[in-house]
């Protein structure tokens, strides 16, 4: 039933008022005219991914900008559980958190919106935005009916779905439309009473107007379990392909309705090691003219992609994490910069549409702040009693981050050498059971490192005795497919030889509360100890996990500063950043494609010194290298620079 204009005058009557005017407000499905009706006219959308959770907060408007000028009259986003709900109970909505504004904006600035709360969004985020503390139970199956799945799915939605009901469009908001999960036709699970819990839940929030849909690859094999009664079936599609029997495949499931694209690829997403993908700017015009040319509905996934933060890249199997650029290719870059594919597209949406009149925001300017000198401030190791509050665990084997409730980052495991190893002696994980990078030293001198999937084994020396320290790093945890319970940290055993190493003592490490806290910058100085004498030298170039700390001023009597930059590592290999205690993000150059990080002049200060804070995992350059950082005014983001060595002999074979 929609919502008249008597009911609103009788809740005016009853002195009750709602946050929008509602009157006359309808959104639905037409199935006799294929089409969505908008209050009660035929309506069709042209939308663009944006994910609010990868775009800083002060450039929400920008980018919204950009695209309502591109002609769009909705944006797509998804609403990451784990971004907002970091342990059982305790939520998180201030800041580039705050949901609410988001939608408010959106609605401000005359964009509707598709919203897609998951519980799973997929979308190369973290666990594909489930949080990690569900796996606290350990045979949990998630995106199912599992009781103990559901129970944390009933409380999210029962605190989220309240906060978005009154930003329906019934409701006098921008949400025409609602997800419900996210191509679960591609999930093993296929359990259709999941779906329908997750339906019915979303109806006792939002109210039974609310159009549902959901989203799957367009064939038959994925809306077979991702289709459901009385939700709406759309398919996703990149360009290149044929429209026409995509659309087919929707019609299996929706004989009658709305064509919609809920997903058509403006790029693609990277892997650390593969090559950056580009998808190129007149295919995705064809197809788009095509599509649009059918009078279907279309959301341009991404329209902006923006950056993986601090550690919320997700990964895909076998185990190949995402860079911290998220670019994607899409119609505006990584820092929101206009594109040759965005003019391109906004003439194609000429072709349907009237796109807005008025002035297109620009660019935004980039400032090329020059090179910054780092100093070694201390290795992890030594730096336990500060990054370790609450002090080491002792385990018989060893334990997963999940077990000590860390969600993100580094873990380090200690141990001794159970026996002599006077020739070099496999350390082996043989369950491939390292998530997902362990940097590996030995009475202080690194020793090499293991990989998932990649390296499973290293030869090490050293004596009965001699301290063992594995700091192991959570690269992103899986967000597609099978194998999404990604638990982290040492998740099976490692040996040593013929021996299984036992007797761990494990540190849980909160290093971004101590970079915030500035305690790395403040804790003694370094001492040098690689140099630490063991039976045979360290692998070619690698050096101890260590923090390294470098300062600068931004430059007075140049106007418009802070300015946004590009952060670039020459000579670095892995590693961590921090600027003023924000987690810009993970650097590999040396792994590639991504060489330089976004870095949003919000984070920058010109009233004081900008610190920076790099934690490098296996090598920083070291003379005659300078040890410097650069920042450009141009990002990399296609390329692998391998770092020049200063030594002669081999690196280790992970790179
Ligand atoms: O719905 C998914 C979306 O969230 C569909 N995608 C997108 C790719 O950008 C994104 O994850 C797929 N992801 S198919 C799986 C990629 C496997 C390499």
């Amino acid at each position: 039933m929609d919502f008249t204009k008597t009911q609103a005058m009788l809740l005016l009557l009853c002195g009750i008022t709602l946050p929008f005017a509602t009157a006359g407000r309808s959104f639905t499905v037409d199935y006799k005219n294929d089409c969505f009706l908008k209050d009660g006219e035929p309506f069709r959308y042209i939308s663009g991914s944006i994910h609010y959770n990868r775009v800083p907060r002060v450039y929400w408007k920008d980018r919204l900008l950009k695209m309502y000028m591109a002609g769009l009259n909705a944006i797509q986003t998804y609403i990451p559980w784990n971004f907002h709900e970091p342990a059982p109970g305790l939520y998180d909505f201030k800041g580039d958190r705050d949901l609410v504004s988001f939608l408010q904006l959106c609605q401000d600035l005359g964009l509707l919106v598709i919203l897609r709360p998951g519980p799973y969004i997929c979308g190369e985020w973290d666990m594909g935005g489930l949080p990690s503390w569900l796996l606290k139970n350990k045979d949990i199956v998630l995106r199912s009916s599992d009781p103990d799945y559901i129970r944390a799915v009933d409380k999210w939605m029962g605190k989220v779905l309240p906060m978005i009901k009154p930003f329906l469009y019934q409701n006098g908001g921008p949400i025409i439309t609602v997800q419900v999960e996210n191509e679960y036709g591609s999930y093993f699970a296929c359990d259709y009473n999941y779906l329908r819990h997750l339906a019915k839940l979303f109806r006792s929030h939002l109210g039974e107007q609310v159009v549902l849909f959901t989203t799957d690859g367009a064939g038959k094999s994925f809306l077979k379990c991702g289709a459901l009664e009385d939700v709406y079936a759309t398919v996703d599609f990149g360009p290149g392909g044929n429209v026409t029997a995509a659309f087919e495949a929707q019609r299996y499931a929706e004989p009658h309705g709305p064509l919609v694209n809920s997903e058509f690829y403006t790029g693609w997403l990277d892997h650390w090691g593969k090559p950056h993908s580009v998808i190129r700017t007149a295919v995705v015009v064809k197809s788009l003219n095509e599509i649009l040319e059918m009078g279907a509905n279309v959301n341009l996934y991404m329209f902006i992609g923006g950056t993986n933060f601090a550690y919320w890249n997700g990964a895909n199997t076998p185990y190949f994490p995402q860079p911290t650029s998220y670019d994607y290719d899409a119609l505006l870059t990584e820092a929101g910069d206009l594109t040759e594919k965005y003019f391109a597209v906004r003439d194609v949406i000429k072709m349907y549409k009237k796109i807005p009149d008025g002035i297109l925001p620009p660019s935004t300017p980039k400032f090329a702040y020059g090179t910054v000198e780092m100093k070694k401030l201390r290795t992890v190791a030594e730096s336990l009693d500060i990054l370790s509050f609450s002090g080491p665990v002792k385990s018989l084997y060893p334990l997963t981050f999940d077990e000590l409730n860390q969600a993100f980052g580094f873990m380090l495991y200690r141990t001794t050498l159970p026996v002599d190893c006077p020739r070099p002696t496999p350390l082996s994980s043989p369950l491939n059971g390292v998530h997902d990078r362990a940097y590996v030293t030995i009475d202080g001198v690194a020793a090499g490192i293991l990989e998932r999937d990649k390296a499973i084994s290293i030869n090490v020396t050293g004596r009965a005795g001699s301290s063992l320290d594995v700091l192991v790093e959570n690269m992103g945890r899986v967000n597609f497919g099978k194998h999404i319970n990604d638990f982290k940290g040492l998740v099976s055993n490692l040996t040593l030889g013929a021996d299984t190493l036992t007797n761990w003592v494990v540190y849980s490490l909160s290093i971004d509360e101590a970079v915030r806290d500035g305690l790395i910058w403040e804790a003694g100085a370094h001492q040098d100890n690689d140099a630490t004498p063991s039976l045979t030298p360290p692998p070619a170039a690698l050096s101890q996990p260590a923090f390294y700390g470098g300062s600068f001023q931004i430059p007075d009597g140049i106007p418009d500063l802070p300015q946004d930059t590009y952060i670039h590592f020459p000579n670095w290999r892995k590693g961590q950043v921090w600027i003023n205690g924000f987690n810009l993000g993970r650097f590999w150059p040396s792994r590639g494609p991504q060489v330089t990080l976004f870095v949003p002049a919000h984070v920058l200060s010109t009233n004081s010194v900008n610190n920076i804070t790099i934690l490098e995992l296996e090598a920083a350059p070291s003379p005659p290298l300078p040890c410097v950082v650069e920042f450009t005014d141009t990002p990399i983001i296609n390329a692998t620079i391998r770092p020049m060595v200063p030594y002669t002999r081999e690196r280790p074979n992970l790179l």
